[in-house]
């Protein structure tokens, strides 16, 4: 950024600009530039104080020592979304000093504890709607059930790594959080079935479940099964996404529960090792709205999935079947009825060749994506057919070619 003329900002033209224009054009700067236009002059100071400039600028911020002046800075400048760095202080100074404070992320601070929360979670945070544990390794269900009782606004709660949560820490969210909108337990390994009864609302004399969700992300979460699905579709209807790669427990009897899912559109299944054709086919039987399915490094899935899919899921946008056992003739039958189809990841799939691309080219017409990598039967040949594809933005080949443009 540079100081703008020989007379700093009384530059005639930028010096006849309104205070709100001002701040209007400081608010598409990035936040170091912020800053420092704060620097060059008394008006400019001013403008850039101007809530808009800052307006869903998150501050990251090492909490060390006492800093008298930071937070009425921040909620002068009306900043409400907040990134913890590092945490040598106590967290009640953040939610008392900042008492607008929507976004709390505390993600990889590893000095969050359940005795820090406890401190500073003591009374309703009715603003707070996102809140970000991720990696705090230490929290564990004691600390969800001050933040069931206390945030009782969250939409976002992400929980990926905590792994000493539990099913009763579930319980506890399903009692207090009905706001919640998107809920991460990424490798919270120690959640079971009973924890998704709960979520679910399904014993509604303990809680009423967090109805509301849309996005459910159980990656990893290994000791779930098919009861878990049986209890997602029942009362978790709502649900638009839900990841469960690495659930190596889920069979295909659980895809029958997902395929009466009116709502579901995202499904991911990477890595689901005890997921075969048949389950692929229970979801296409059942009509489901699927625009996003990844069954990728799914052994059991091939070619007879391919069929399935062009018979039931009409809707597909996105499909990943990366080292799935499929070949020229799945790719054959699928094509013919993925007429919306704009992103194709099948990388290392080694059975498939200038055959398939041949297809894809002739018939995949709104493409804009597609991951080759590894697959080591395709040639030139097959590649510059997929290429004339006008809506091809973007083709992944890995080590071996790179798109010409
Ligand atoms: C962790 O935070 C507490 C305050 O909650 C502080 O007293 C302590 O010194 C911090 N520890 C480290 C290693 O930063
Ligand atoms: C929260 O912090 C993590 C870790 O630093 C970062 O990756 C993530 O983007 C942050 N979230 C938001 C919404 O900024
Ligand atoms: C939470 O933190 C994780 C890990 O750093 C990050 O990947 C994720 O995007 C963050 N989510 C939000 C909503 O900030
Ligand atoms: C469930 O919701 C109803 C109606 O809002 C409420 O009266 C009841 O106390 C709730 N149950 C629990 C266990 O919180
Ligand atoms: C599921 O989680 C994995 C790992 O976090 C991520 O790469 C993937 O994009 C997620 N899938 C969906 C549909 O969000
Ligand atoms: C791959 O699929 C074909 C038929 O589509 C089948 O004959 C073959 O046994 C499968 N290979 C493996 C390793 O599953
Ligand atoms: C407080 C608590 O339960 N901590 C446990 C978290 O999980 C690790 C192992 O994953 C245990 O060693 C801790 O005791
Ligand atoms: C729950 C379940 O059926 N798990 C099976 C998954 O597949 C492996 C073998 O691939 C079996 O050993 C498990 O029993």
């Amino acid at each position: 950024m540079e100081k703008g003329g020989r007379n700093g900002c009384g530059s005639v033209h930028i010096s006849w600009l309104f205070p709100e224009i001002l701040a209007m054009i400081f608010g598409y700067l990035d936040v170091k530039d912020k800053g420092r236009v704060a620097q060059v002059c008394v008006a400019w100071r001013d403008a850039a104080y101007n809530r808009l400039v800052w307006r869903g600028v998150e501050a990251k911020l090492h909490l060390r020592r006492a800093n008298p002046s930071l937070f009425p800075s921040l909620v002068k400048r009306g900043v409400k979304r907040i990134q913890i760095l590092s945490l040598r202080r106590s967290l009640r100074d953040v939610v008392t000093g900042l008492p607008n404070l929507e976004s709390l992320n505390l993600s990889g601070c590893f000095n969050v504890t359940d005795i820090g929360l406890g401190h500073a979670f003591v009374q309703d945070l009715p603003t707070i709607t996102m809140l970000n544990l991720s990696l705090c390794k230490q929290i564990t269900d004691s600390s969800l059930g001050r933040i069931a009782r206390y945030l009782k606004h969250l939409r976002v709660l992400e929980l990926g790594g905590c792994s000493n949560v539990t099913s009763n820490g579930l319980l506890l969210c399903a009692w207090g959080l009905q706001k919640l909108n998107t809920l991460n337990l990424r490798s919270c390994r120690h959640i079971s079935d009973q924890g998704l009864f709960h979520l679910a609302g399904l014993n509604p004399a303990a809680a009423n479940g967090s109805l509301e969700l849309e996005h459910l992300i159980l990656q990893d979460c290994q000791k779930l099964t098919d009861q878990a699905l049986k209890h997602i579709s029942t009362g978790l209807t709502k649900l638009k996404s839900l990841n469960l790669s690495f659930c190596a427990s889920i069979t295909d009897t659980g895809l029958k529960f997902l395929a009466k899912m009116p709502n579901l559109c995202e499904l991911d299944l990477r890595s689901c090792d005890n997921i075969s054709d048949i389950g692929i086919g229970y979801l296409a039987e059942g009509g489901s709205w699927i625009t996003s399915l990844d069954v990728s490094f799914c052994d059991r899935v091939g070619d007879q999935s391919l069929l399935h899919i062009s018979q039931g899921l009409f809707h597909l946008k996105s499909l990943s079947m990366c080292a799935c056992n499929i070949s020229d003739d799945g790719i054959h039958k699928f094509v013919r009825t993925a007429h919306d189809v704009n992103t194709l990841n099948i990388g290392q799939c080694s059975e498939i060749t200038d055959k398939g691309l041949i297809f894809v080219a002739d018939h995949l017409k709104r493409l804009r994506s597609i991951d080759l990598y590894g697959c080591t039967k395709v040639t030139t040949v097959g590649l510059e057919r997929v290429m004339q594809l006008s809506s091809l933005k973007s083709l992944n080949l890995g080590l071996w070619h790179e798109k010409q443009t």
